[in-house]
């Protein structure tokens, strides 16, 4: 489904944003001053945005782990100031500081991760069902790695949603890498997206460096969701330039990879730099216009910082922390 102008200037501006607030992210945790660690986005938040941009407030979405689902979330409208109060564990975190990014925002119908891969799964075809049974009109929007698609939920859920015709958008984000492993050594195909066909799922691969590619191709999938057609598959084929996480101390034994071809797609496969390039030639917008989006989010990745800066510690007493705890 072709994206409008505006549409594409709308992406434009929630990629250069994603894209900042990743590098604030790597900023924050290089320095000490962020809790846990990072799967950095880089060069792979077009899909995310994409996905999320096409929303309406109603629909379900449900984060990649990669970026922290910040590019998943700045296109769904989300208040990330509040989700990076709760990466540094302040009071004024979504979750009052008390998750790192294992958190939600229940309100928009945006779910966080349980730190189990494939956890998503089942998830959406519950909402999925909810969705249809109550005629709420709401669609699914499920992304994933490609390393989740080995888990069984996701064919048990491949299955129920194509059976019950749910309105459930498999959203994989293909980096070609499952935390230290190679794709190619754990899936005999060329696409994850094959697997659909078994389930009779429609499925369309796309350029995940591509973000008009993914945006285009997301509006279709919401609106074939929305029409009652079932679900639908979507995958983003990527690279991933860099180790699995920062800050995590679990790399021992890992494959080494080409810091060159690493660097070498860093600079090649940059899709902010593809987009802004596509915008100038279709006279969409000027240099001026580009570097003020590019200033703008600068600006408000400040701002977060400093407001995260100056936020409280949460530093709850046991009283409090376990009043959250709902099942043990
Ligand atoms: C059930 C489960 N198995 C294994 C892990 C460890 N783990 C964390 S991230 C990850 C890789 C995920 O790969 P993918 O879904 O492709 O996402 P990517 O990080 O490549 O973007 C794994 C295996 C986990 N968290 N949960």
């Amino acid at each position: 489904m072709p994206l409008t102008n505006e549409q594409k200037v709308a992406l434009f501006r929630n990629l250069v944003r994603a894209m900042t607030f990743d590098q604030l992210m790597l900023r924050l945790i290089r320095s000490g001053r962020l809790v846990g660690f990072y799967h950095e986005g880089s060069i792979a938040m077009a899909p995310g945005v994409a996905a999320g941009s096409f929303l309406e407030k109603s629909d379900i979405l449900w984060p990649h782990l990669r970026g922290h689902g910040i590019a998943h979330m700045v296109g769904k409208g989300i208040d990330i100031t509040t989700y990076f109060a709760e990466h540094m564990g302040r009071v004024t975190g979504c979750c009052k500081g008390r998750s790192s990014y294992h958190c939600s925002f229940p309100d928009d119908h945006v779910h966080g991760w349980s730190g189990n891969m494939g956890a998503n799964f089942p998830m959406s075809v519950g909402h999925g069902f909810s969705a249809k049974y109550k005629k709420s009109g709401q669609v699914v929007m499920s992304c994933s790695g490609d390393g989740s698609y080995g888990e069984g939920r996701a064919h048990e859920a491949m299955l129920m949603a194509a059976n019950w015709k749910l309105p459930v958008i498999f959203w994989c984000e293909n980096n070609q890498m499952s935390q230290h492993t190679a794709i190619t050594d754990i899936f005999p195909g060329q696409f994850i997206s094959a697997l659909a066909a078994g389930y009779g799922i429609p499925a369309k691969v796309v350029d995940g460096h591509d973000l008009f590619a993914c945006g285009e191709a997301a509006l279709s999938a919401i609106d074939h969701a929305r029409r009652g057609k079932g679900p639908i598959f979507i995958e983003c084929v990527m690279v991933r330039p860099h180790e699995h996480s920062v800050g995590s101390v679990n790399a021992a034994g890992a494959k080494k990879r080409d810091p060159e071809q690493m660097a070498q797609w860093k600079a090649t496969l940059d899709p902010q730099k593809a987009a802004a390039k596509s915008l100038l030639e279709e006279g969409l917008m000027t240099q001026k216009q580009i570097k003020q989006i590019v200033a703008d989010a600068g600006k408000e990745a400040d701002a977060i910082e400093e407001f995260c800066e100056q936020s409280p510690k949460a530093t709850p007493p046991i009283e409090e922390l376990i009043a959250g705890v709902y099942a043990t």
